[in-house]
C-alpha cells in the first residue's frame, strides 16, 4: 500500500574489503571454462546456484550444476579431482573442501570451517551477520550480478525479511531500479494464491488463536466481516484478489481479533509489513511475491527437482507449468503434515515436540515445524521425521523473540548431536540434525538441559 523511499541505508564498517573479495571471486568464475556448481537443496541454495548459472550462459561459459542435500564425505570424494568447482549456500562451513584438488570459489554465510582457507565469500568474514543480513543468493549476487530477484527470494526463504543490513542495502539498489517493490502490506503468507480462509488457517506469524488450523472458523470469520465478504462465483478470493476497501477491512478485523486474544496486542503489530513484489513477474502469480516464489523453490527441491527450481529461475518455457503442478502435490502433503502436526503435537516443557516418524515426509518436516504454532510462540519445536537411511531426522524451529532472549538452535543443536554420533547445525532461528535412531532417547534428554542453560545465561 506505501512504497515510500526509506533513507539510505550506510554500509557496514568492512563494506570495501567485502566488495573487493566480491570482484575478486567475480573474475575467478569468469575465467573458469567449465565448472562444476555445487548448492544446497533448499530455497537458498537453488536461487544462489541459479544466480551462478545465469552469470556463466550470459558468458556461454557451459557448466553442470550437481544440488545436494548436505556436503559429505561420500559427495566429496565425488567431486575430489573436479578442476572448477564453485559452491552456493554451502560450502564454507566443511574442513573437507580445503583438500579439493581444483580451483574452488565459494558463496556461503554460514560460519566458516578453521581449515577451511578457500577463496570464499562470506559475510561472516568480514563481521556481518551471515544469519540474519546475508543469505548464499545475496552473498552470490553481490559478486555475480546476476537474477536480482532470485537473491531477495533466497533472503525471504532464509527467514531474513525484513532486509537489514547488506540485504536492505540490495533491495534499496533493486527498488530504484524498479526491480523490486517492498510494499507495507499483510505479511501473511499466500496471499496471492491460497484462497482466503487457508490463508488464515496457515498463518503462523502472527498465529491467529482459534483460527490457525482451523479453516471453517476461518471462513465463519470472513462472513462475520460481512454478508459474502471475500467470495467470488467460484468459491473464495485469494487476498491478492481484494480491492483497497475489503483488505482494509480484514486487516482491521485481525487486529481486533488479536487484540481481543491474550498477548495478542503485540502480535497485532506483526500483521502489517514489508512484502516483496516483481513487477516483471507481476502476471504469473507463482513468482509475484517472493514469499511465494520461494515455496515454489522449496517445493522443488524437497520434492527432488532442484533442476526444475533452476530452471524456473533461469525462466525456461514449461518449468514453471511443471512447477505449479508440483506446487499443488507439496501444499497437499503440507496440509495433510500440518493437520497430523495439530493433532499430535505435545509439550515437552522446554520445547514443543512432534514426532512424525512415518507420516511426515523428511522432506517437509521442516517446512511442517515452521508452520505450527500452537497456543502462541513461546517455545522453540522439535519435529522429526524417519530419513530414507532410517535416522532419525530432527527439524527446530525457534522464533525472532526467542532468538533476541539467547536461543540458538544451531549452537545448541550441534552441542546436543557432536556426543551422539549425529551431526547437527543451522542457523540461530532453524536448525536441522541427524541422529541415528537409537541415540533418539539420549538426545531428547540431553537437549532440553542445553536450551535452558542458554536461557538462563541469557538471562543473567
Ligand atoms: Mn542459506
Amino acid at each position: 500500500m506505501d512504497d515510500s523511499p526509506a533513507p539510505p541505508l550506510s554500509p557496514p564498517a568492512r563494506w570495501g574489503e567485502f566488495l573487493a573479495r566480491a570482484q575478486e571471486c567475480h573474475e575467478v568464475v569468469e575465467r573458469m571454462k567449465s565448472p562444476l556448481i555445487v548448492n544446497h537443496y533448499d530455497c537458498d541454495g537453488l536461487t544462489s546456484g541459479a544466480i551462478v548459472c545465469a552469470f556463466l550462459e550470459e558468458r556461454k561459459i557451459p557448466y553442470r550444476i550437481n544440488t545436494i542435500r548436505k556436503l559429505d564425505e561420500a559427495v566429496l570424494n565425488e567431486i575430489r579431482r573436479e578442476p572448477e568447482l564453485v559452491f552456493t549456500d554451502l560450502g564454507g562451513g566443511t574442513d573437507g573442501v580445503q583438500e579439493l584438488e581444483g580451483e574452488v570459489v565459494i558463496f556461503d554465510h554460514h560460519p566458516i570451517a578453521p581449515k577451511n582457507a578457500r577463496l570464499q565469500l562470506n559475510p561472516h568474514m568480514f563481521g556481518i551477520d551471515g544469519g540474519a543480513q546475508m543469505c548464499g543468493a545475496t552473498t552470490a549476487y553481490w559478486s555475480l550480478r546476476a537474477l536480482p530477484e532470485a537473491a531477495i527470494v533466497g533472503a525471504v526463504g532464509d527467514v531474513q525479511s525484513p532486509m537489514q543490513g547488506p540485504n536492505r542495502l540490495l533491495l534499496q539498489e533493486l527498488q530504484a531500479a524498479g526491480v523490486v517493490q517492498a510494499p507495507i502490506d499483510l505479511k501473511m503468507y499466500g496471499r496471492i494464491s491460497r484462497p482466503l480462509p487457508q490463508l488464515l488457517a496457515y498463518a503462523d506469524d502472527p498465529y491467529l488463536p482459534g483460527l490457525s488450523g482451523h479453516e471453517e472458523r476461518c471462513a465463519q470469520f470472513l462472513e462475520s466481516i460481512a454478508k459474502s465478504f471475500g467470495k467470488k462465483d467460484a468459491g473464495w478470493k485469494t487476498y491478492g484478489e481484494l480491492d483497497a476497501e475489503e483488505r482494509k477491512k480484514l486487516i482491521g478485523a485481525l487486529a481486533v481479533h488479536l487484540a481481543e486474544s491474550a498477548g495478542g496486542r503485540a502480535a497485532a503489530s506483526r500483521l502489517v509489513g514489508e512484502v516483496y513484489l516483481f513487477p516483471r513477474f507481476a502476471n504469473t502469480p507463482e513468482l509475484y511475491e517472493a514469499g511465494e516464489f520461494s515455496t515454489l523453490m522449496n517445493a522443488c527441491g524437497r520434492h527432488e527437482q532442484p533442476q526444475l527450481g533452476i530452471d524456473i529461475c533461469l525462466g525456461r518455457a514449461e518449468a514453471l507449468e511443471k512447477g505449479a503442478a508440483l506446487l499443488a502435490l507439496h501444499r497437499r502433503l503440507l496440509r495433510e503434515g500440518v493437520e497430523y502436526a495439530y493433532a499430535s503435537v505435545r509439550d515437552w516443557g522446554p520445547f514443543l515436540f512432534l514426532d512424525g516418524r512415518g507420516v511426515i515426509d523428511d522432506g517437509i518436516i521442516g517446512v511442517v515445524a515452521g508452520m505450527l504454532y500452537p497456543g502462541g510462540r513461546q517455545k522453540p519445536i522439535v519435529a522429526i521425521a524417519l530419513d530414507r537411511e532410517g535416522k532419525i531426522k530432527v527439524s527446530m524451529r525457534g522464533t525472532k523473540k526467542l532468538v533476541s532472549q539467547g536461543l540458538n538452535l544451531g549452537l545448541a543443536l550441534r552441542e546436543a548431536c557432536m556426543p551422539l554420533g549425529g551431526a547437527g547445525g543451522g542457523h540461530a532461528i532453524a536448525a536441522g540434525a541427524s541422529v541415528p535412531p537409537d541415540r533418539l532417547d539420549e538426545f531428547l534428554k540431553s537437549f532440553p538441559k542445553i536450551l535452558q542453560k542458554q536461557m538462563v545465561k541469557a538471562g543473567e
